[in-house]
């Protein structure tokens, strides 16, 4: 029996997360006692690079650069608290994802236990034994991997969910998801916001002319031109085919007929290449522009009024911008 590549993509995580011994990676020991450090060193650095840090007050920092597989950190320092040094370790984005082992003597349960509550992943006692070390760092290694793939394969699901797969820019689920934040963002400070529709003219000629394949090369490049005129905080999509939807916030009117005739230039000025840039052809879009109007103006009038400016500006003779 054939294996799905449904099967394979759920199975491959797992089979990783066996076979995976949890050797080989890259650990922060953080130390101040020489008779600790010099004993837990040599033993880890036999199955994997080890740093020790002897300085606690460098210590987050060189984790944070680091990029370790593993912090482990002795609660019993001398000069400076370990459990802040983990909690800080939690709450910085770069070390978030990071396992901590800490090393706690027995007496001390009730640092240990705060240890746990705030992150902690896992714990050894002193005098700490050589095989329980190893096979503690080993455990938190391989799960950390382990989650660093499922947490890479969500982000692809949504980034796929999110993004058009031809140009690269958002998909109309995303813009309609996030343009009603906008909206009700524009309308609670009291800004302005725009809203354009570009179509390129005459789009199916192009496919009929010279295929489909430099339709779909013309949109590329169409998306390129698109990013490099908007801003930060504008939000362009994909609305449909040949049709693309530019979210403007804080631009009023007057602003988005700008930005839209200099797009509209940007096309029409300079021929797109086809064919694998053996041939040039002349592009012309057409837009149709609306703002909120007020507060709490729904959705799908703005959107609306901008396709009717839209049908307009193809009325009107195409290549243009209406409002
Ligand atoms: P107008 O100036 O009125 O906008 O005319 P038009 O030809 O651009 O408009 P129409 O809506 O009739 O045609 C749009 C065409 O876009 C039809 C469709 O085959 C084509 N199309 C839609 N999606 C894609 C795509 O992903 N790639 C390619 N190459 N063509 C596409
Ligand atoms: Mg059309
Ligand atoms: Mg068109
Ligand atoms: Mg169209």
């Amino acid at each position: 029996r054939a294996i799905t590549s449904l099967e394979i993509g759920m199975q491959a995580p797992e089979r990783e997360a066996v076979s995976d011994q949890g050797k080989g990676g890259r650990i922060l020991l953080v130390d101040d006692r020489p008779s600790s450090y010099e004993r837990l060193a040599p033993l880890l650095s036999a199955e994997h690079d080890v740093d020790v840090e002897t300085n606690p007050s460098e210590a987050l920092f060189h984790a944070a650069e680091g990029n370790y597989d593993l912090l482990i950190v002795s609660l019993g320092l001398e000069n400076f608290d370990g459990l802040r040094l983990c909690s800080q370790a939690r709450s910085l984005e770069r070390t978030r994802h990071v396992p901590i082992l800490a090393i706690a003597d027995a007496e001390n349960n009730a640092r240990l236990l705060r240890g746990l509550e705030i992150g902690v992943n896992d714990y050894l006692l002193r005098p700490v034994d050589k095989n329980e070390l190893m096979a503690r760092a080993r455990t938190q290694i391989r799960r950390r991997r382990y989650t660093d793939h499922l947490r890479d394969n969500v982000q692809h699901s949504i980034e796929m969910a999110i993004t058009d797969g031809l140009t690269g820019l958002h998909n109309r689920r995303y813009m309609e998801s996030h343009l009603a934040t906008l909206a009700e963002q524009a309308g609670a400070r009291g800004k302005p916001l725009a809203l354009m529709i570009l179509d390129i003219d005459f789009f199916k000629s192009i496919n009929d002319s010279y295929g489909h394949d430099a339709g779909d090369d013309v949109l590329r490049e169409f998306a390129v031109r698109i990013k490099k005129s908007i801003r930060g905080i504008d939000l362009a999509c994909r609305y449909g085919g040949e049709e693309f939807v530019i979210v403007m916030p804080e631009t009023d009117l007057h602003v988005a007929q700008m930005v839209a005739e200099r797009l509209r230039r940007a096309i029409a000025g300079e021929p797109f290449a086809i064919e694998k840039g053996t041939r040039r052809i002349e592009v012309t879009i057409s837009i149709g522009l609306s703002t909120l109007e007020r507060k709490g103006e729904p959705i799908p009038d703005l959107l609306k009024r901008a396709d009717t400016a839209l049908y307009r500006a193809k009325h009107d003779g195409r290549n243009r911008v209406v409002a």
